[in-house]
């Protein structure tokens, strides 16, 4: 096992890896920038380094900085979290470079689904359904205007290097994609060093479900079944539940064989996230996210594994303890992402935090890093409590979730709690029947 983690990230995700490391008995290193020193998991790691200035990009980017405080404190492994360097091929082969062992896949795995065309052309080859498209790099126009014509409009340019949601143009007919195809390979370039675009059939209303996977290095490859996360804006995620309504047991075996067939193929290890959009009764591959995701504790709820434990004994070597048959679906869970930004602008929201309570209660977990005094800086991820409600089944999940919500009590700035109040009780939400656009067009209704 690794005897001392680097956790090179900020907030409720820092906490939650120091709580896993906790439990495993390994010793803890927390990097902050200058306004972070007062962060909750700096006090509570076992040592801790100041790595630059407030911008990310001269602190939870700064890779050397990262390396150097890996180096002073003697720690033997780093923890990426979510967001920052967690995706970063480069970052993961310098770590492991300097002898440490980097917690998340192997850099040519990061490498490889950071490139969304290979990570498209790889799944395909292994009979994981995709939506039909190229699969390969647009070398001109005319070659995208022929593609068009036989998988029909509305069709999605999308980059390469991009991902996310970030460099996406959707072409509704002909004139749209010629007076598009450029802007969107220069703006790819400008945006990711990279012109490569392809294109793919438009799917306009469909959910966005993805599977929990994950791997070690024996070749067990194993499906936590699926989340369903359509309820988003701006490609930022809001709630997120687990199971999701509208796929059956029989679905969820056959897309999860499916995934961890493939990347037992590739031979990934770690955890991963494969993105599926889903319509009409169809799943269709979009990308594969090679790392911890925010939303990851819904799995945890209702299988009962602890994603961040598995990782941390996958990067050391260690086998998983159980199998794709142990893996019991318990119940539902739902995640509300509070954030500190105004509930119906979404714009942020920094500054004191002069009253908190948090909920609680049987299957009620708060994943967070706030305390009363705390200032939310406004440099960073909006992110203040993720409140990640479990029960027996929806209904009461969301009637459980209602409570909490009245609950929690967090002053002195603005969250999206009330939005999730009201999402909770609404009559969509309780029936399950949204989409990808749900959010965005009932936000336009407030
Ligand atoms: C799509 C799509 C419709 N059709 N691809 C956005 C995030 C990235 N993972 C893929 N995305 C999309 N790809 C085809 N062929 C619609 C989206 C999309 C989306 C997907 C999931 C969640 C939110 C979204 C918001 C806008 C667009």
């Amino acid at each position: 096992m690794v005897q001392k983690i680097l956790i090179a990230n900020r907030g409720d995700i820092a906490i939650r890896v120091l709580r896993a490391c906790k439990e495993l008995g390994i010793k803890t290193v927390a990097v902050h920038s200058v306004v972070d020193e007062n962060l909750m998991h700096v006090k509570l790691a076992d040592e801790s380094v100041c790595i630059g200035d407030n911008r990310s990009t001269n602190s939870y980017l700064n890779i050397s900085a990262i390396l150097s405080a890996a180096e002073i404190t003697g720690a033997d492994a780093v923890h990426p979290g979510v967001g920052f360097l967690s995706e970063n091929a480069n970052f993961a082969k310098i770590v492991e470079a300097h002898g440490l062992t980097f917690i998340g896949p192997s850099h040519e795995h990061l490498t490889m689904m950071g490139d969304k065309i290979i990570a498209r052309h790889t799944m395909e080859k292994f009979g994981v359904p995709t939506v039909s498209g190229s699969a390969e790099v647009l070398k001109n126009l005319d070659q995208a205007l022929d593609i068009a014509e036989k998988i029909g409009y509305p069709v999605i340019l999308k980059a390469s290097s991009g991902g996310g949601g970030k460099g996406m143009k959707v072409a509704w007919d002909e004139e749209y994609l010629k007076s598009n195809f450029n802007l969107a390979k220069s703006e790819a370039k400008a945006n990711f060093g990279d012109d490569r675009v392809y294109i793919e059939k438009y799917l306009t209303n469909p959910r966005h479900i993805e599977f929990q996977v994950i791997a070690d290095k024996f070749g067990n490859v194993i499906s936590l079944g699926e989340r369903e996360c359509s309820i988003q804006r701006n490609n930022q995620k809001l709630m997120e539940e687990a199971p999701s309504t509208v796929i059956t047991q029989e679905e969820r075996e056959t897309i999860g064989n499916l995934v961890t067939n493939a990347l037992r193929q590739i031979k990934y290890v770690g955890v991963a996230t494969v993105e599926f959009l889903y319509n009409d009764g169809k799943f269709y591959f979009m990308e594969v996210n090679p790392r911890l995701q925010v939303e990851h504790s819904v799995t945890e709820e209702i299988t009962g594994i602890d994603i961040v434990k598995e990782q941390i004994r996958i990067a050391s070597g260690e086998k998983l303890s159980f199998r794709q048959k142990d893996v019991k679906i318990n119940g539902h869970a739902i995640e509300f992402r509070i954030n500190a930004e105004d509930p119906k602008t979404f714009m942020p929201s920094p500054g004191k935090i002069e009253e908190l309570h948090f909920p609680g209660g049987n299957g009620v977990r708060i994943d967070s890093h706030i305390y009363r005094g705390y200032s939310v800086p406004p440099y960073y991820d909006s992110l203040v409590a993720k409140v990640i409600i479990h029960s027996s089944d929806r209904t009461s999940c969301l009637m459980k979730s209602d409570q909490a919500l009245e609950e929690l009590i967090i002053d002195g700035i603005k969250t999206t709690t009330d939005l999730h109040k009201a999402l909770v009780k609404n009559s969509d939400i309780v029936a399950g029947r949204f989409d990808i656009h749900w959010l965005e067009k009932y936000i336009k209704t407030l």
